[in-house]
This record gives structure tokens, C-alpha cells and sequence, in this order.
């Protein structure tokens, strides 16, 4: 007599998302299975078909398409972690939303060597900037210049009093040849964050009145102590996360400025001065001896 025993299918171990390109959006969903399968019978190209990925925010359902599956060792016959590659087209509309702390649910039909059940995934992708925007009080004193910083997700310990803004962030700027420039100098002396609006929001003043344009550009530094990371899972950013350039509004006309504002974020700091108004002053020509008409 001959018995048949038939392999039970393989199980979700771990369902972890990834941003590989540090852009903050999912551009990979990675797969642990209890045991190997077949890669020739899972991750050839028509089992994309097969292969649903959705994120269900608070507002709305996306279905986030595949371009790929490729198993995490090229070229082996069995794998137990697959990678579930991710459309990256700018058309999605989920494309204009931060997707770093998104958890979506994969459900895998029609292969026997896997299960069916649908399986939510963990977060593993770390937080990258979102928006930095100037805010400008008074173009005479840069000094008084607001700067906001929008993460991608909630931050575990967003950084506030305890931190300078140069530990935490790089600066870039594009050169005329379009060569990548780093200056953090540009916010030296600033000693603290002001003000932690929320979770992944931050802001600082620049205190050190130097001028910051839309042509620099923003980055989290990795490794800082202590450290970025994200609320749900303490993901730290990816070395390659992503440069985001300062919203920076054109000088606006001049006119009455604010009231004075504190420049600092703990005890005994002073109020700034601002002057009643800005003006600048042309010296006056002096008429030169050959200038002066005589008779
Ligand atoms: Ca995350």
C-alpha cells in the first residue's frame, strides 16, 4: 500500500516592509515563510497576478501593484524569503502620501506550497523628511526666520531643547555642475529645536542669522545619537534617505515688522530686538570738482 503524505503549505513567518531608495514610499514588501518553496513555481512573472498587497489607511483603501517577485538568494532553486517588489509609478495616487509607516495586508492565492490567509505586515521602513518650509518674520533679520520640519511618521523621540538642529539634519546644496554639496555649516550655532509641534513635526529658529534658500536641501543624518527613529517600530533612517529641498518663500516686500519674538527654546533667553522699521540706505553722490558748473 502506498500513502501519500501531503506537505502542509508554507506559512507567513514575517511579512516586513521596506523604502530601499529612502523616497518614503513602500517600494518592497519582504516575505519570511515558515519552509523554502519552489522560486521557478512562485516568483515567475505571471504570479504577480496572484499576489494582492493592500494598505488600508483611515480614509482609504490602495492597492499597491507588483513589478516583481525574486527570491533572496539569486539564483537558488528553493528560497524562504521572497521579495515583493513594488510599483513606483509617480501616477498612483498613494504616490503624493508618505508610505513609511504604512502596514499593508498580503494575501498569495493559488499556490499550494503557500498559504492563502491574508497576513498583515510589520513596519520596517525607516522615517525620512517629508516638507521643510521657511517660514520669514522680518527680511531685515534672518535671524527671526522659522524653520519647520515635516517628517514622514511619528518619531519615537522627535528631537526638541536636548538637540541641535546640525546633529540631527545634513545639508546639501546642488552645485552649477550639478554635483551634490554638503554644508551643515549653515546651521551652526542654532543650540536647540524649539518648538516639537506633534509627533513628526519640529521647528527651529536661525538663531545664527544665516540665510537659508530653496537651494539647500535637507537630510536626517544616520547613526545620530540619539538616534532618528520611528514611533511604530524604532526603524532608523536609511543612509540614502531622501534630500528634501526648503520650501523658501521670495523675499516679500518690506513692511511693519512683528512684534519681537524669542529667539530660544529654554530658560533665560531674551527677546529679540527688531527694529521699528528696514531701511537701506543708498550713500549720496558727491558731485566731483568737474561736476560743478561755474558761472
Ligand atoms: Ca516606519
Amino acid at each position: 500500500m502506498c500513502v501519500h503524505v501531503r506537505v502542509p503549505p508554507a506559512a507567513f513567518a514575517a511579512v516586513v516592509t521596506r523604502d530601499t531608495s529612502g523616497d518614503g514610499r513602500l517600494d518592497r514588501v519582504e516575505i519570511h515563510l515558515t519552509r523554502p518553496v519552489s522560486v521557478a513555481g512562485f516568483a515567475d512573472s505571471p504570479a504577480t497576478d496572484n499576489v494582492a498587497v493592500m494598505c488600508r489607511t483611515r480614509t482609504s483603501v490602495y492597492p499597491l501593484p507588483l513589478t516583481d517577485i525574486a527570491p533572496r538568494t539569486p539564483g537558488a532553486a528553493l528560497d524562504s524569503v521572497f521579495y515583493l517588489e513594488l510599483s513606483g509609478d509617480v501616477a498612483l495616487p498613494q504616490y503624493v502620501l508618505p508610505q513609511t509607516a504604512w502596514t499593508p495586508t498580503v494575501t498569495i492565492d493559488g499556490f499550494q506550497d503557500i498559504t492563502s490567509v491574508e497576513h498583515a505586515s510589520t513596519d520596517g521602513a525607516g522615517p525620512v523628511i517629508w516638507r521643510v518650509t521657511k517660514t520669514v518674520h522680518d527680511i531685515c533679520d534672518h535671524s527671526t526666520d522659522v524653520v519647520t520640519v515635516m517628517f514622514s511618521e511619528d518619531l519615537a523621540n522627535p528631537p526638541g531643547a536636548a538637540s541641535t538642529p546640525d546633529s540631527v539634519f545634513q545639508v546639501w546644496r546642488l552645485d552649477d555642475n550639478g554635483n551634490w554639496v554638503r554644508d551643515d555649516s549653515i546651521l551652526a550655532g542654532i543650540v536647540c529645536f524649539g518648538k516639537v509641534m506633534d509627533l513628526h513635526t519640529v521647528q527651529f529658529t536661525m538663531s545664527n542669522n544665516r540665510n537659508l534658500t530653496s537651494k539647500e536641501y535637507f537630510a536626517i543624518r544616520s547613526g545620530v545619537v540619539p538616534a532618528i527613529a520611528d514611533n511604530a517600530s524604532m526603524n532608523a533612517p536609511n543612509v540614502n534617505n531622501q534630500r528634501v529641498p526648503v520650501s523658501a518663500p521670495d523675499d516679500p516686500a518690506p513692511s511693519l515688522p512683528d512684534p519681537p519674538r524669542s529667539h530660544g527654546c529654554g530658560a533665560g533667553v531674551g527677546l529679540a530686538l527688531v527694529p521699528p522699521i528696514c531701511l537701506r540706505l543708498r550713500p549720496r553722490r558727491r558731485r566731483s570738482a568737474r561736476q560743478i558748473r561755474v558761472g
